[in-house]
């Protein structure tokens, strides 16, 4: 959707927007702001991506500017958005992700080979697997592109309303349930999109959507910042603090996967 100067200037969508937002976000599965940021902040942190990538160099962290600029991190319009869906206890963790695509790049394959196409996934399941109904967002990613995002430089292809979409419980020996992979005969039966956006938009994506990241033809890079949020009962114990104390690393060493698993929350010290 397009985001009027006014509400640029004052940094938050008009009611009227805000309602188009939120419907959009939960019978659609995602919205697009168009080109909120500027272009220059995008190159900023193009560069400094880049830089870490080339020199491996620690010195360029990812807890630093411009990767921690407020307009990126506490974007006002997709908070406010994410707010008035998920309540304003919502919570992140830093420092957030990037996807890449290159020419060439190779995504492996449920069955093990290799595909220059991602298989089409969800970033995650229904909050009660097998639930008849889906309920409610609970899990929203915001993507950044930092390059204008086009079919030819493989921009994500992505199934409208496939969020709402609710299949049988999970069979944790099944591969394509438990990495909420969609099968291919199944997506081709519905319409997809691909996310065409230039650089500087700002997509608010909830997570359950199929999607999959599509070939590059292109020799520049193409990346997007991703922010994951959560709805605050995905961690009401972080609330009050039990997760503050580190679990010693020598204690971590001697547990078994499955109470590892139970307390993974965990900071290990050293
Ligand atoms: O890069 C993309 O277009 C999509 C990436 C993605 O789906 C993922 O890594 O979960």
């Amino acid at each position: 959707m397009e985001v009027s100067l006014e509400e640029l200037k004052k940094n938050k969508l008009n009611s009227e927007n805000l309602d188009i937002a939120i419907r959009t976000l939960n019978e659609v599965g995602y919205v697009i702001l168009e080109e909120i940021l500027p272009i220059n902040l995008m190159k900023d942190i193009r560069s400094s991506l880049e830089e870490r990538n080339n020199q491996n160099d620690e010195a360029v962290t990812l807890m630093s500017m411009p990767f921690l600029d407020p307009r990126i991190i506490d974007n006002s319009l997709a908070i406010q958005i994410i707010e008035a869906t998920m309540g304003n206890k919502f919570f992140s963790s830093l420092p957030y992700g990037f996807n890449t695509t290159r020419r060439d790049a190779l995504y492996g394959t449920i069955d093990g080979g290799e595909s220059d196409t991602q298989w089409i996934h969800r970033d995650s399941g229904q909050l009660f697997p097998g639930f008849p109904i889906a309920l409610p967002v609970s899990k929203i990613v915001v993507n950044i592109p930092l390059v204008d995002f086009t079919a030819e430089n493989g921009c994500t292809e992505l199934w409208p309303g496939s969020h709402l979409i609710v299949d049988p419980p999970i069979d944790v020996n099944d591969p394509y349930h438990a990495y909420h992979v969609c099968s291919e005969e199944r997506a081709a039966a519905l319409p997809s999109i691909r996310l065409i956006m230039p650089a500087g938009s700002v997509i608010v994506r909830d997570m359950r959507c199929w999607h999959r990241a599509m070939p590059n033809h292109t020799d520049e890079t193409r990346t997007m910042i991703a922010i994951v949020y959560l709805h605050q009962f995905h961690n009401t114990m972080g609330d009050h603090g039990v997760f503050r104390s580190g679990i010693p690393e020598e204690m971590w060493d001697q547990m078994s996967d499955r109470v590892q698993s139970v307390y993974r929350f965990h900071s290990v010290t050293k």
